[in-house]
């Protein structure tokens, strides 16, 4: 363990003082739309993040679940004819479905409708009030209920033919009722220092930045409470009023994590180590809910990632342009670790991102079936072929005098490169790292042409295939992540016990011209091999 003194912010905000711990969570999505792609994103970052550490020996608690209350969803319900309640069971199992189709691994999955998220909810509003951060009196502005958010009249724009949209492009409406408040522009300076006492705090960077002026043109006090419809959690002592949908679904993240009991297990998950969101929701994660949580009294969570959108073709994706991508359709057509590793490698994260057939056809042919799904077929059926099935027999003495071997040294070293491209959540940095280690792979089977050295050299082949075959098996491990299915199919073939795969099982040498001591073991037997990654061909499946 590191001395206080050596402890970087680094160090904090990835769970890497005290015991290895990690809580991590998605947004909670609104019930009102069918899942689509960038509902699968964030949860698929989220998922990637979370399966790395556990498989790095953290304990990890990975959240995600539905936004149930608001304006939005009971207008929804009331289209299709049903109650709420019965609407939001209805369409939050569309999100628990996905979760599976998507192969996430969720520990949890929150409801807001809950009866411990009401409990949740109430308690830190009665929280902010006996701290005296909520007064009544009355709103009278613009709100949009398709963000279910307010807007100030400067920020609208109006409309060629009458009305006006927010920024998101969402029609707002004018409300006026009574109103709880809380009083959020008494926490400007606060969150300032904030920011600047935790520069890692919101990711990326000029997201940060954008935040931080924000804040800097100064906040107004925030209406937290709604009296013209009935589809939310009570206000406590005043039951005229639900609270503002946002209040409530914030709360979700230490709900989950046994909220209002500050007991031990509470304070064992949060704050939470990051919350992912879409580029949408960052000033709720990153202003109004660290001042709620400043006002209850509350830690504040340790960083928040806002993340690109995706397009479809080069166009804006909406549900009245019918241009929704469907995660089942796409998991149906490519199959699902090709959908994984897409999301995640097209797109440098955090940027914005288009979704095209073209693009993910040249991934798929590309990357996974010519780079890393020929790499497994030609060495896994060379060994087949020439070493009778089984691990290859190196020889001790003379590993080490082909080229291949670096590339195996640089296998060995890969781990903290991609440790800390994850902790920064450079998905597709990380990949390419992999991806470097598999192309050099693939040039050195080239030069060292294994199959001629059959005749003229056969210990020679036997040492070139073993270190080819430890090569894949660093890369699988470290890819379980990203693919878990595939990943895992490459260590069934190199016959990798299910319990060495974490990457405790990498173990690289303390002199890297050594081998790991959990290398693969020689003369093991070798199921028959079968290929990984197929090539894409677009007549096949439309
Ligand atoms: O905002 N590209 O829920 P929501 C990438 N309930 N990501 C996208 C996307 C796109 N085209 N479209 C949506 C809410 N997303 C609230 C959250 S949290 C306490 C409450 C993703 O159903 C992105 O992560 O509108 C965005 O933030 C989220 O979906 C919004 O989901």
């Amino acid at each position: 363990m590191p001395q206080e003194d050596e402890i970087t912010l680094d160090m904090r905000v990835n769970g890497m003082t005290g015991d290895k711990k990690y809580y991590i969570t998605s947004p909670i999505y609104y019930v009102n739309d069918v899942p689509h792609i960038g509902h699968a994103y964030t949860t698929l970052a989220c998922d990637v993040i979370a399966r790395f550490k556990r498989l790095d020996g953290f304990e990890v608690h990975f959240l995600t679940g539905t936004d149930e209350h608001g304006q939005k969803v009971e207008k929804s319900a009331s289209a299709a004819g049903i109650h709420p309640q019965e609407f939001t069971d209805r369409v939050s199992k569309n999100f628990q479905d996905l979760a599976v189709s998507m192969n996430f691994s969720n520990d949890d999955f929150i409801r807001t409708t809950e009866k411990r998220h009401i409990i949740a909810a109430q308690a830190i509003w009665k929280k902010l009030k006996d701290n005296g951060h909520i007064y009544l009196g009355s709103y009278e502005g613009w709100y949009a209920v398709r963000d279910e958010a307010f807007y100030d009249e400067s920020e609208l724009t109006e409309l060629e033919g009458g009305g006006k949209v927010a920024p998101s492009g969402a029609e707002v409406e004018w409300v006026e009722e009574p109103s709880y408040f809380f009083n959020l522009s008494e926490w400007q300076e606060p969150l300032l220092n904030f920011y600047q006492e935790n520069p890692d705090f919101i990711a990326p960077k000029s997201r940060r930045n954008e935040v931080i002026s924000f804040v800097k043109g100064g906040l107004r006090d925030l209406s937290i409470s709604r009296t013209s419809f009935k589809w939310g959690v009570p206000v406590p002592d005043d039951t005229d009023h639900i609270m503002y949908v946002w209040l409530d679904a914030l709360t979700n993240y230490i709900t989950a994590v046994g909220y209002p009991v500050e007991d031990k297990s509470f304070s064992k998950w949060w704050p939470a180590n990051l919350h992912m969101v879409g580029k949408d929701i960052l000033r709720f994660h990153a202003v109004y809910w660290p001042a709620f949580l400043m006002g209850a009294g509350m830690d504040i969570h340790k960083r928040v990632f806002a993340h690109g959108w995706w397009t479809n073709e080069g166009k804006k994706i909406s549900k009245s342009v019918g241009n929704i991508i469907e995660p089942n359709e796409i998991i149906e057509t490519y199959g699902l670790d090709q959908v994984r590793y897409f999301l995640l490698r097209e797109v440098p994260f955090g940027n914005d991102g288009d979704f095209s057939r073209r693009a993910m056809m040249n991934r798929i042919n590309g990357d996974l079936a010519n780079d890393l799904g020929n790499l497994c077929q030609r060495v896994l059926s060379m060994v087949n072929k020439n070493c009778g099935g089984k691990i290859p027999n190196y020889e001790e003495e003379t590993i080490r005098d082909f080229p291949v071997f670096q590339t195996l040294k640089e296998a060995y070293s890969l781990l903290p490169k991609i440790r800390e491209k994850i902790d920064k959540q450079a998905f597709h940095e990380a990949l390419e790292e992999v991806w470097r280690i598999i192309r050099n792979a693939n040039q050195t089977i080239d030069e060292a042409a294994p199959w001629s050295l059959k005749k003229t050299n056969p210990q020679g082949m036997e040492n070139v295939l073993y270190t080819l075959m430890e090569v894949i098996r660093l890369f699988a491990i470290i890819l379980q992540p990203f693919m878990p299915d595939a990943s895992s199919k490459i260590l069934d073939q190199l016959s990798v016990d299910l319990e060495n795969r974490n990457f405790s099982f990498i173990g690289p040498p303390p002199n890297l011209d050594l081998l790991s001591e959990f290398a693969l073991k020689p003369d093991t037997i070798l199921p028959k091999p079968e290929g990984v990654f197929p090539r894409f061909l677009e007549s096949s499946k439309q």
